[in-house]
């Protein structure tokens, strides 16, 4: 088997799908690196699922002759998916004749590749299938399969070139099932099924996996690999390298669609670093191509700024490891303050203010210098929620060292010195107390919605507005 036959980037996302602007970008990023398959299947495309059946306006075609003619020339492939699994009869043949009215549009404009996809459907079946198959797993299984059968030979018989990808209902997991036992009999050798690996998002895919889903299954998977999507915490993005992919899956499966964040070029780092798993999987280190990508992409004068930022929005279901310089810097204060010796703290105090320093030079280093605005403006919201935090916690930091200084919470009058903001507390009522509420509200005052350093930097103004009452 050639080593991951397949190197595509899937818009398969709930939420906002991406503006034509994103799929450009992305395309002319992936004809730029090694990928070869860009496929169309965003779910909250209202024409892609819930009213599947309805022709696209002329609007969304002008996007899509836009995408088609960015591909034309180059290795990218533009596969067209379909998501007819809210309602649909699969032994309906209006329902079959429904699925080749919506795919004929993008068939008369040169698009050979196709995509059923029918995960996170009810998998119950409706009374006219139910007839015809009965009820449960395998029946479900069965009355898909067919339905690809016969999709499968029609395309077939119009043209030799026609490509048909199948996701399934059961996409994740290995175990042989009724309904895997059904669709390995009934889905055409020759049709591709996907599969997301142990887990709908997971930790780690070995080939060991791969092999076990292929007997199950009758053919290799091709892996639908939900890194970095991002569609079930849209408050937080997911800037981390690949890991956890073990090389040998090269030679067991076909390949691999990746699912990316709904910030199109925020995505860029982590499918950068894919895409070097995907060309050299022995060689793939997730640090180094990391530091890569954050030097392809912010180039020359943001790359470092680039990697800063991405080290405080790297953990995710695949690496739980968040920002270790901060957390590290924040440990040793904590336990210097707790132990109230004066020098260590003091240390500790230099070494967290150094950090905090550091990550508020980000947003105005990003903004200054990324070569790029779109890039910009998706990090813009967590760049000002992390403006936000840090400047909170230089604020909590101070106070706590002042608070150290004068004894902990046996210190009185002094402790007016300690208030946060420019002088917003008012002289006299700013004891510890009076920091502490400050702080709480300015915390909660923060903009909602977006998570920098899995809450770590929130997290220590919220500890010291604890201690500081
Ligand atoms: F079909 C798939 F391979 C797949 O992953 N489907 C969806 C996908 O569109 C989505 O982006 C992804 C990440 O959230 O997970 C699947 O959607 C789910 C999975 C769940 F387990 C939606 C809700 C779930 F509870």
């Amino acid at each position: 088997m050639p080593p991951f036959q397949i190197r595509g980037v899937i818009e398969g996302f709930y939420g906002r799908p991406w503006t034509p602007r994103d799929r450009r970008e992305v395309v002319t990023f992936m004809k730029q690196r090694g990928f070869n398959e860009y496929v169309y299947a965003p779910k909250d495309d209202p024409y892609h699922r819930k009213r599947w059946r309805e022709p696209y306006p002329k609007v969304e075609m002008i996007t899509f002759d836009d995408v088609l003619s960015y591909l034309r020339h180059g290795a990218v492939r533009f596969v067209f998916g379909l998501s007819p699994g809210l309602d649909i009869v699969y032994s309906d043949p209006q329902d079959e004749a429904a699925i080749w009215r919506k795919w004929d549009v993008l068939w008369e404009r040169g698009v050979r590749r196709f995509l059923l996809a029918l995960d996170d459907v009810d998998p119950v079946l409706r009374p006219a299938d139910a007839a015809a198959y009965g009820e449960g797993p395998a029946a479900l299984g069965r009355a898909q399969g067919e339905l690809v059968a016969r999709l499968w030979e029609a395309g077939r018989a119009r043209d030799p070139e026609f490509r048909l990808y199948f996701c399934p209902t059961e996409y994740h997991g290995t175990e042989p099932t009724p309904y895997r036992a059904a669709l390995a009999a009934t889905v055409p050798a020759e049709v591709p099924i996907i599969w997301t690996g142990p887990r709908v998002v997971s930790p780690e895919i070995r080939a060991d996996d791969a092999r076990a889903i292929a007997r199950v299954l009758g053919r290799p998977p091709l892996i639908w690999d939900n890194y970095p999507v991002n569609d079930f915490r849209p408050e937080r993005l997911f800037l981390g390298p690949i890991r956890g992919r073990e090389a040998a899956l090269a030679e067991s499966c076909l390949g691999v669609w990746i699912n990316p964040m709904v910030q199109a070029t925020a995505s860029e780092l982590a499918l950068h670093t894919w895409d070097l798993f995907l060309t050299a999987p022995e060689a793939y280190d997730p640090q180094a191509a990391w530091e890569d990508a954050a030097r392809a992409i912010g180039g020359r004068h943001a790359w470092e700024a680039l990697l800063r930022f991405a080290e405080l929005n790297q953990s995710s279901r695949l690496w739980d490891a968040e920002a270790p310089r901060l957390k590290a810097a924040l440990d040793a204060f904590w336990a210097a303050f707790e132990a109230g010796e004066a020098a260590r703290l003091d240390a500790a105090c230099v070494d967290l203010d150094r950090m905090w320093e550091e990550i508020a030079s980000l947003p105005e280093e990003l903004e200054a210098h990324l070569p790029r605005r779109d890039l910009y403006g998706e990090l813009r919201p967590w760049l000002e929620r992390l403006a936000a935090e840090v400047d909170l916690a230089r604020r909590a930091l101070e106070a706590l060292r002042r608070h150290a200084a004068h004894g902990g919470a046996a210190a009185g009058a002094a402790r007016e010195d300690a208030a946060v903001g420019a002088g917003a507390a008012g002289a006299g009522v700013a004891g510890g107390a009076g920091v502490s509420a400050e702080l709480r509200a300015a915390l909660e005052a923060l903009p909602a919605g977006r998570v920098v350093a899995e809450g770590m930097i929130a997290g220590f103004v919220r500890r010291a507005a604890e201690v500081l009452v």
